[in-house]
């Protein structure tokens, strides 16, 4: 159960205006730390590629989740754009992170809040550390007019949601933030089509990199056709023009790397099997089924999964740059 003392009290209900995020008011932005070089850039309209930090907190093991995201903050430098990783920490939501910020966040690993929008308030009114999810990233980073937002595969529909209710708030918060968020699609943890009828109530466009059908993260199909293709960055930044919703652009793992999925997709059925045993569910269920494919399939998993992430900061670098030529 949360306590919280009278200042923490007047910090949430700061937060709490958090409802509509496009209106965020003056009061809010004063407790957003950006980094100078993010500031810097979104000033000058320069192309900047946010980063969410749930991947690294719950999504990947120490070290190899610094190491991946110091490597993705590289690619996204190398292809012309400026890299802003989100996070909470101390209670101050940070747009960008230092080296000594990044290394804290992912030596704390699962001891860092798993941070969705709903959770905002109460990690900043508490001070505490926060890892953001799609969701709670999208908000931060429309808060602050950064366009384009690159992760490695965004929540969805889980399985048996017709009793469990078990829906991401990704899709909601997709649902009515204009920013292009560029995935490897859903994982196959998730049910695929029921993800995308959501996403089709919730007005996101979804389209697929070079391929007709939706990637499922570590495999390049998912038996699903995709709503839309686009086959450049540029056809893509087009896209991203003029809307009031988001965007969901879907990259399928690079060929080298799809031909484990065979192997962890029966990873992941017995992963899912074990959840409903031991009776995972909510929030912790993602992250679960995370560690537990990774063991069973011996890292494999978790070298596709870093191997699509920084794939997906390629692409999505080269959007943002052909985005910021285009404004
Ligand atoms: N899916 C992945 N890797 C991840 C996540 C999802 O393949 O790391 C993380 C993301 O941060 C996403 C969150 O926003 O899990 C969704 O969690 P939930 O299913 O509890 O909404
Ligand atoms: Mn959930």
């Amino acid at each position: 159960m949360a306590s919280y003392s009278s200042s923490s009290l007047s910090r949430l209900s700061t937060l709490q205006n958090h409802i509509s995020p496009l209106e965020a008011n003056n009061k809010l932005r004063s407790l957003v730390k950006i980094s100078p070089q993010v500031s810097d850039a979104i000033s000058n309209g320069r192309a900047v590629v946010a980063l969410e930090s749930t991947i690294i907190s719950h999504g990947m093991p120490y070290p190899q989740n610094l190491q991946t995201a110091k490597e993705v903050e590289s690619i996204v430098r190398e292809n012309g754009a400026v890299p802003a990783t989100i996070a909470i920490l101390n209670g101050v939501p940070c747009i960008g992170l230092n080296e000594e910020e990044l290394e804290r966040l992912a030596s704390l690993g699962k001891s860092v809040q798993k941070t969705a929008g709903r959770d905002i308030p109460h990690v900043v009114a508490t001070r505490a550390n926060g890892a953001t999810t799609v969701s709670a990233t999208l908000f931060f980073a429309s808060m602050v007019g950064i366009q384009v937002f690159v992760t490695g595969g965004i929540g969805g529909v889980h399985r048996h949601a017709d009793h469990t209710m078990d829906i991401s708030s990704d899709l909601t918060a997709l649902g009515r933030t204009p920013i292009a968020v560029i995935s490897a699609g859903v994982k196959s943890i998730l049910d695929i089509p029921k993800t995308l009828e959501y996403l089709e109530t919730q007005e996101v466009y979804v389209a697929a990199y070079k391929s007709d059908e939706f990637p499922a993260f570590f495999t390049e199909k998912s038996g699903c056709k995709a709503p839309s293709r686009v086959d450049s960055p540029e056809d893509y930044a087009n896209m991203k023009l003029n809307r009031k919703a988001g965007i969901l652009f879907a990259v399928p793992i690079p060929k080298q790397h799809s031909a484990a999925g065979n192997r962890i997709e029966s990873a992941t059925q017995r992963a899912l099997t074990e959840a409903r045993e031991q009776n995972v569910t909510g929030n912790a269920e993602t992250p679960f089924l995370l560690a537990r494919v990774n063991e069973l399939t011996g890292g494999t998993s978790l070298a596709a999964n870093i191997a699509l992430v920084k794939n997906n900061a390629l692409i999505g670098s080269q959007i943002a740059v052909a985005l910021s030529q285009l404004m």
